[in-house]
């Protein structure tokens, strides 16, 4: 905070071009104009974290430890550069030596520590704490090869392991290092740190954990290891393949070495300002996202009593007033359960106290619905968290509403008070300065300034909502990007893209419950139709990414699908100059920048009450997409922003949905029968067509699934979905009016600024 850490920034910043020179010489002994592309990134690499170690930290009197399995942060120069204040200048000089900030950034690997919307929220919090100049650190892994690549073979995803960390990187080893005991067995740990500058304001830090006998050589084919090898393997992937019992233990290793490391370093922190433990809660609070890190609880308990002189009552209020706990989804299949014998295997130390805490509750309350440990001997991390921490938040208004009223309604009605909503937001930061940053000074140059650190001065833009200048100025930006995401799929795919037609973009995760295959079956629909002479007006282009987890069957059968009717659609010459199908490979943050600028209809089609809340949704928004929608997570609340005329909603809503779960009266065969163009699409998929290009298991798994199950309901809002889907593409060609929903949408995108959502959480919880 010293006066002198500033003044070595401003010097450091005055001679930018001295110190590329300087970083030049000692790493190639080069001059700067004789580097390659790469080399110049690393350079400049250096010289951003040299600016970010100079850097003001964020101080203060109490501090939030975000710890989370991941944190899918992107690349990350032209971020850093950006709310370091130096993107600008350092870009212009690159351009003295005819390179740019943007062809550097192709040089930068992608970091591979997250999955999809949790992860990436995590790294837009981690953002939006540093900018608003809150004390507060991440805390995580460092996996070597993260989540997997996918590589499409045969039309089938395959995974092969992301090999992302090289000899110059954003990490930065420190000398901290920690034991970690599994039972008697001991692990050493070494902490990475990687710098994340606020805009505008301190560096806050994201600690990773790492092992350092990691040992990568073990990797045999694509993403297969052997699972037993805990000192070679624990920091390899993010979620390891679950399917057998080793994998499991794998998956409880990772999570309590992520959580004692993290417990030894808060507990380092507070000694070190000399804080009292009996007060821990007024100087750090536990953030827990989602249930992977919950055994930070019993593990700080345990510390407590073991090494502080702690009785167990008072360990367990003073942790109990520290953690507080994120609830992100309310699919059965993604709250963990841990077999008790798993545990007893893995940190039998821990046992005790899961066992203590289990029998207090049991004391307390009957009902088996809100036991720790249940009847299987299973136990319940979510219930741990909801029993053992001060707070309990879903992530947006619905979310939290049915976790109040149905998923945890007997936890609500016990601890009514713990129960808050923070609906999710994002980094304008990255999700529209430096994604779309001709979109981003336009703005500035209509509205000015201001909404770059208050978002809701968006809303000026209403005031143009009439202007048709503005509105085609946006039109013009608009296709810009779709002519740079064209570019850009020509050289990554191979697929050339008509700017003209109408991008309509599903990226997510792949899973039922989002419904990727509703949107091939309407395709499917769109293909016959045109093949019976129905054509568009305008050419449609559908664009998906996602990736799905490997022991996820129907899932890769639903990729099958889409890499079946890319194959088909494209290759008809009767279809193919009105439609296109693409699925991009390897989906990921960095093909997100490039998409979700390009689009105009944003899919966001999940079965009311499964989605949490989408992040995605708001991303597109911003970007002037209008959402094509069920009335499910934020949705909602992009709905009421917006209002009816800005928005195509479509779909049961989610009361419908949780009702038809209870009485378990969905049959998608009625579905079938009732409708000929269900049945008509449905049939397309094991159609001798379909058959010629894919392969008969993945499509006849999927089919005898949409027909015979369709857990996520699928037929049930297909006919509706086409309808509406149907007058979009209609409504697209009154120009005028698009380009006013456009305007509307990003006008209103304010709220879901992360640093919004930051805010709350400070306001209501983390209280700093
Ligand atoms: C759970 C599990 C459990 C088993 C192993 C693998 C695994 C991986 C991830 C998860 C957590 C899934 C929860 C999740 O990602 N939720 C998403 O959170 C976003 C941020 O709040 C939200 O926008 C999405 O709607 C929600 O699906």
């Amino acid at each position: 905070m010293s006066a002198q850490t500033n003044l070595q920034k401003d010097v450091l910043v005055l001679n930018l071009e001295a110190q590329l020179m300087e970083i030049a010489g000692e790493l190639y002994g080069k001059e700067l104009s004789l580097l390659s592309d790469s080399e110049l990134y690393y350079v400049v690499l250096l010289l951003t974290k040299r600016l970010m170690k100079v850097s003001d930290g964020n101080e203060g009197e109490k501090k939030v430890y975000y710890i989370s399995a991941e944190f899918l942060i992107g690349k990350l120069l032209s971020n850093n550069l950006l709310n370091l204040g130096v993107y600008d200048k350092m870009n212009a000089i690159l351009e003295k030596y005819g390179k740019s900030l943007s062809v550097l950034e192709e040089a930068e690997p992608e970091p591979s520590l997250g999955n999809g919307g949790l992860g990436r929220l995590a790294a837009c919090f981690l953002d939006s704490i540093a900018s608003l100049g809150l004390p507060g650190d991440g805390i995580g892994l460092n996996y070597h090869f993260g989540l997997f690549k996918q590589v499409f073979k045969d039309r089938l995803q395959t995974a092969e392991k992301n090999d992302w960390i090289e000899e110059h990187s954003w990490l930065t080893k420190t000398d901290v290092s920690f034991d970690v005991y599994f039972g008697k067995k001991k692990v050493t740990s070494r902490l990475y740190d990687i710098d994340v500058a606020g805009y505008d304001s301190g560096v806050n830090k994201l600690h990773l954990f790492d092992i350092e006998s990691v040992d990568e050589s073990i990797v045999e084919e694509g993403i297969t290891f052997d699972k037993e090898e805990i000192t070679k393997n624990l920091t390899l992937f993010l979620y390891p393949d679950d399917s057998d019992e080793a994998g499991n233990l794998l998956r409880i290793y990772q999570q309590y070495f992520m959580v004692s490391n993290a417990a030894q370093l808060i507990l380092r922190e507070l000694r070190e300002k000399k804080y009292d433990l009996r007060k821990m809660y007024e100087h750090a609070v536990v953030q827990i996202n989602d249930t992977h890190p919950t055994m930070i609880i019993p593990e700080l308990i345990r510390i407590l009593v073991e090494e502080k002189a702690f009785t167990m009552d008072e360990a367990i209020e003073v942790v109990s007033k520290t953690c507080a706990y994120t609830n992100h989804t309310i699919l059965a299949e993604a709250l963990e359960k841990w077999p008790l014998k798993y545990l007893e295997k893995v940190v039998p130390q821990l046992i005790p106290y899961i066992k203590e805490l289990d029998k207090r509750v049991a004391a307390k309350y009957k009902d088996p619905k809100v036991q720790i440990i249940d009847k299987d001997n299973r136990v319940h991390m979510a219930h741990i968290d909801i029993h053992y921490g001060f707070s309990v938040n879903g992530v947006a208004a619905i979310h939290t509403d049915i976790l109040k009223e149905t998923e945890l309604n007997a936890f609500y009605q016990l601890y009514p008070e713990k129960f808050n909503n923070k609906t999710n937001g994002i980094t304008f930061r990255r999700w529209l300065l430096s994604c779309n940053r001709e979109l981003a000074a336009f703005l500035s140059s209509t509205i000015g300034d201001g909404y770059k650190k208050d978002a809701d001065k968006l809303e000026k833009l209403l005031e143009f909502a009439d202007d048709e200048e503005v509105l085609n100025q946006i039109a013009e930006i608009k296709m810009n990007r779709k002519k740079d995401l064209a570019a850009y799929v020509e050289e990554k795919e191979g697929i050339t893209l008509n700017p003209d037609s109408i991008f309509d973009i599903q990226i997510k995760r792949l899973h039922e419950y989002k419904r990727q295959q509703m949107n091939a079956l309407y395709i499917i629909h769109k293909y016959l139709e045109i093949k019976n002479g129905k054509k568009p007006v305008r050419p449609i282009t559908f664009i998906f990414g996602a990736k799905a987890a490997p022991a996820y069957v129907i899932a890769q059968d639903i990729i099958h699908l889409i890499l079946v009717l890319q194959e088909i659609v494209n290759n008809d010459p009767d279809v193919s100059p009105y439609m296109t199908v693409l699925m991009v490979e390897n989906y990921n943050v960095t093909y997100a920048e490039k998409l979700i600028p390009a689009c105009d209809i944003s899919e966001q089609i999940s079965l009311a009450s499964k989605e949490a809340s989408g992040t995605g949704n708001m991303k597109f928004m911003l970007n002037g997409a209008v959402t094509l929608g069920t009335s499910d997570g934020a949705n909602v609340e992009i709905h009421e922003l917006v209002g009816d005329d800005n928005i195509y909603i479509f779909g049961e809503k989610s009361d419908t949905v949780i009702e038809h779960y209870a009485k378990a009266d969905y049959v998608s065969k009625d579905y079938y029968k009732k409708s000929k163009v269900i049945k008509r699409a449905v049939d397309f998929i094991v159609s001798k067509q379909a058959l010629k290009v894919g392969h008969k298991e993945n499509l006849q798994r999927l089919y005898n699934e949409l027909l015979n199950k369709d857990w996520f309901m699928t037929l049930l809002d297909l006919e509706d979905y086409i309808k509406v889907k149907d007058q979009m593409f209609a409504d697209y060609e009154d120009r005028q009016m698009w380009k006013k929903m456009m305007l509307v949408n990003i006008a209103k995108a304010g709220f879901f600024s992360s640093d919004r959502t930051i805010a709350e959480y400070n306001r209501d919880i983390w209280k700093l």
